[in-house]
């Protein structure tokens, strides 16, 4: 790495460019093995990973549980390191070939469902829940989800590969995106100084997009340091949404699902029932 780097007229892949996702970084899409996707006894099938972008529907399912909704799913692990969204049957699921993907086999054939703010309103709409029904706070909601899922790769792949994954520091990226990761806590900040949730009054999807990404940056929940780095103590509005939604124990509940790292009593790897949380955490089953 060098700071007098010229690109060539065609840029062509010289091996792996180091950092911890080297391994699974390609310039083309599409399968690479054969693999069909496990499918349980529920009529929604998710495969996903707890990233941020993955808790995001497990926390939604989860409170559509938690409110009486009958949306019990089967939740399966997707190695991300080890490229299982390259599988087959998963890039049948989503051609994008990124958790979170779901199927919903309550319809024939089964349909597929991909982009978490996709899957986020098609549980919202097919269960009638958490996107207000009143026009404003609606539109409200379907404003700051899109907001999410246009402003959190700046977060996530700018900021947060740049500082803490990148296998080089360099500044110009650091402060690019640290920049800019800052800029979006100030627009949260200011909505959040008059309005409970983002949508106003109402928990919504808009705030389980938001929530996993915003809310824990400024908790301390992602990227090392990060919240020391980026001063989040100033976001004192954020952090004040942040604790109340993370009291919710569905949200608790959501952020197990998938988990394969922290403690083994928070790491649900698989979830295909409700008593799965009492039963199947890694502190009761083991790591092998
Ligand atoms: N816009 C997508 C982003 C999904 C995404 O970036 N997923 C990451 C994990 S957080 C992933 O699967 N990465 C695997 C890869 O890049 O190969 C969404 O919101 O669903």
């Amino acid at each position: 790495m060098t700071d007098d780097y010229t690109p060539p007229k065609v840029w062509s892949q010289k091996g792996q460019n180091g950092g911890q996702f080297a391994s699974i970084n390609k310039p083309t899409a599409g399968a690479q093995f054969d693999r069909d996707l496990p499918v349980g006894r529920h009529p929604l099938q998710l495969y996903s990973l707890a990233t941020p972008n993955g808790q995001k529907v497990t926390i939604m399912l989860e409170e559509l549980l938690e409110a009486g909704h009958d949306a019990e799913y089967d939740a399966w692990l997707i190695r991300i390191g080890d490229g299982d969204q390259f599988g087959s049957g998963f890039v049948a699921a989503n051609p994008n070939s990124k958790i979170p993907a779901m199927m919903d086999h309550s319809v024939t054939p089964p349909r597929r469902v991909f982009e978490s703010g996709s899957i986020l309103v098609y549980l919202a709409e097919r269960f009638g829940a958490f996107l207000p029904a009143d026009p404003t706070a609606r539109t409200e909601a379907m404003n700051w989800l899109f907001w999410q899922m246009g402003s959190a790769p700046f977060l996530g792949g700018g900021f947060g590969h740049f500082y803490a994954y990148a296998p080089v520091k360099i500044e110009y990226a650091i402060d690019r995106y640290t920049m800019e990761a800052k800029r979006q806590l100030d627009v949260l900040n200011r909505h959040l100084a008059d309005n409970r949730f983002m949508a106003g009054e109402d928990y919504s999807i808009a705030d389980m997009a938001i929530w996993p990404w915003y809310g824990q940056v400024v908790a301390g929940k992602l990227y090392g340091d990060a919240a020391t780095f980026l001063d989040a103590g100033i976001y004192g509005n954020v952090r004040r949404w942040h604790d109340e939604i993370a009291a919710r124990p569905a949200v608790q509940r959501g952020i197990m699902v998938n988990k394969t790292s922290g403690e083994p009593s928070e790491q649900l790897w698989e979830r295909h029932d409700a008593s799965d949380f009492q039963t199947r955490t890694q502190d009761k089953i083991g790591t092998d």
